[in-house]
C-alpha cells in the first residue's frame, strides 16, 4: 500500500480523475490512498500568501515557509513510520520520469509531492526539504499538478493488485524495454484491411515469434536508443541485422 500526499494550491483539480477507472478501484481496494493538501492552509500570514517576488528581479516564486510547514505537518500527523523519506518536487528541472524511476518511487510507503506553480520554488526548498526532483518531459507546463497525476498513475500501476493482471504490467512495453507489438481485435477483415494471418492461425509458438519480431521492428525504427539497454537473444540479433541490411 502506498500513500500519496499532494501539496497544491489547486486541490479541486484532482478529485474527478482519481475517482475513475483503475486508480479509483485501487483506492476502493485500499491499495493506494491519495490525500490532497491546500498549500494556503500552511501560510503564515492572514492573507494566506504562498508566493512572493524574486530577489534580484523576475516574477513570482513559492515562498519556503508554507512548503516546509506543510511537509513537516504531514510527516508529523500522517506518516507514522520512520521509513526513508520521499519528498518529490515536480519541476521541469528534475530527473525525467521513466519506468525505472517509477519503480524506485514505488518502493516508498509515503510519497509527498509538491506541485510548483509560478516560476518555481525558493531554492532552499530544493536544498533542504526535497529528496527527489522529477520532470515528465522536455517542455514546460503551467504547474506540477498534471505531472503529479502522471506520477501517481504510473507508480500505482506497479503495485501488485492495482492492474487486473500483473502479467500485463510486467509484459508492458517499457518493463520489457521494447515498444509493444501491433495488436488487433475483431473483425479480422475491416474495410479490406486484414489482420495478419499468423494471429488467426492458433499456432502459439509462431504468434509469440511474430510478436517479438514486430516489437523489435517497431523499436528499431522508432526508438533505436531502447535497443542498447535490453537483453537480446541470438534470434533477436539476427532479426535486427536483417532490418539493418534492409536500411542500407
Ligand atoms: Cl514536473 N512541471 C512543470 N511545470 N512543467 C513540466 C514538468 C513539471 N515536467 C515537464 N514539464
Amino acid at each position: 500500500m502506498i500513500n500519496f500526499h499532494i501539496l497544491t494550491i489547486f486541490k479541486n483539480i484532482f478529485s474527478e480523475y482519481f475517482f475513475e477507472g483503475i486508480i479509483g478501484k485501487a483506492q476502493d481496494k485500499g491499495l493506494i490512498n491519495i490525500y490532497t493538501y491546500d498549500l494556503r492552509d500552511y501560510a503564515e500570514d492572514k492573507h494566506k500568501t504562498v508566493d512572493d517576488y524574486i530577489f534580484g528581479g523576475g516574477s513570482m516564486l513559492f515562498k519556503p515557509e508554507p512548503l516546509f510547514n506543510a511537509v513537516e505537518n504531514i510527516q508529523k500527523n500522517k506518516i507514522l513510520n520512520n521509513n526513508k523519506k520521499c519528498i518529490i518536487l515536480l519541476t521541469p528541472q528534475g530527473q525525467q520520469l521513466n519506468h525505472n524511476l517509477a519503480k524506485e518511487i514505488a518502493s516508498f510507503k509515503d510519497i509527498i509531492m509538491i506541485c510548483g506553480r509560478y516560476e518555481g520554488v525558493d531554492e532552499r526548498v530544493r536544498e533542504n526539504l526535497v529528496t527527489h526532483e522529477v520532470s515528465i518531459g522536455d517542455y514546460v507546463l503551467t504547474g506540477g499538478e498534471l505531472p503529479s497525476m502522471v506520477l501517481i498513475d504510473v507508480v500505482s500501476r506497479l503495485i501488485p493488485g492495482v492492474v487486473g493482471s500483473q502479467d500485463s504490467v510486467s509484459e508492458d512495453s517499457f518493463a520489457r524495454g521494447l515498444i509493444e507489438h501491433p495488436q488487433y481485435t475483431r473483425p479480422s477483415m475491416f474495410r479490406n484491411w486484414k489482420v495478419p494471418e499468423v494471429l488467426l492461425s492458433g499456432n502459439h509458438k509462431e504468434i509469440l515469434k511474430w510478436r517479438r519480431q514486430e516489437s523489435l521492428r517497431k523499436t528499431f525504427y522508432r526508438r533505436p536508443d531502447l535497443l542498447d539497454s535490453v537483453k537480446l537473444s541470438e534470434e533477436d540479433l539476427l532479426f535486427i541485422n536483417k532490418l539493418k541490411l534492409k536500411e542500407e
